[in-house]
């Protein structure tokens, strides 16, 4: 089994639990499932992690340097800030995806530039949850030849 990491930046951990308008009504534990079940027949061990600090962020991308086969992230609003999240991917070989749950280019225009997306090999925006799934899907179709 190839592992992939896939990170959650801020407030993600309240995902379910409030703005269900915007995010959806499923939890990040519902996210883990359902990678957990598409990542299974493709071979793929999924770690689903969060933290609402952006040097943690940054570690888990150093310590996928030396386990992870690819990288799907979710970066939050660290997406459209965080110059250290895309250093620490740019010093990462393998995929990067980039998932929002929102269409972050309908909402405001502070969230239509991405820093990760300068290192990003795909982006999906605006499918709910089922972005995780998808991104997912392609990494199977890229770590495993
Ligand atoms: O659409 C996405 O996935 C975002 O990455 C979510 C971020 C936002 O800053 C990005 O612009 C787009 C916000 C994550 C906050 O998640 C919450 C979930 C439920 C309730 C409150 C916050």
């Amino acid at each position: 089994m190839k592992k992939i990491f896939i990170l959650n930046g801020p407030n993600l951990n309240l995902l379910g639990l409030r703005q269900p308008e915007i995010y959806g009504r499923e939890t990040l534990a519902d996210v883990e499932s359902q990678c957990a079940e598409i990542g299974r027949p493709l071979g793929l061990e999924i770690r689903l992690l969060q933290s609402n600090w952006e040097g943690q962020i940054v570690d888990w991308i150093h310590e996928a340097r030396n386990v992870a086969a690819g990288i799907i992230i979710n970066p939050a609003a660290l997406t459209h800030t965080s110059v250290a999240v895309l250093d620490a991917l740019n010093a990462f070989e393998g995929p990067v995806f980039e998932v929002h749950i929102s269409n972050v280019h309908k909402r405001e225009s502070f969230r239509h530039h991405s820093y990760v997306s300068l290192r990003a090999d795909g982006v999906i925006a605006g499918f709910g949850i089922e972005g995780y799934g998808l991104a997912l899907r392609r990494m199977g179709t890229l770590v495993n030849g």
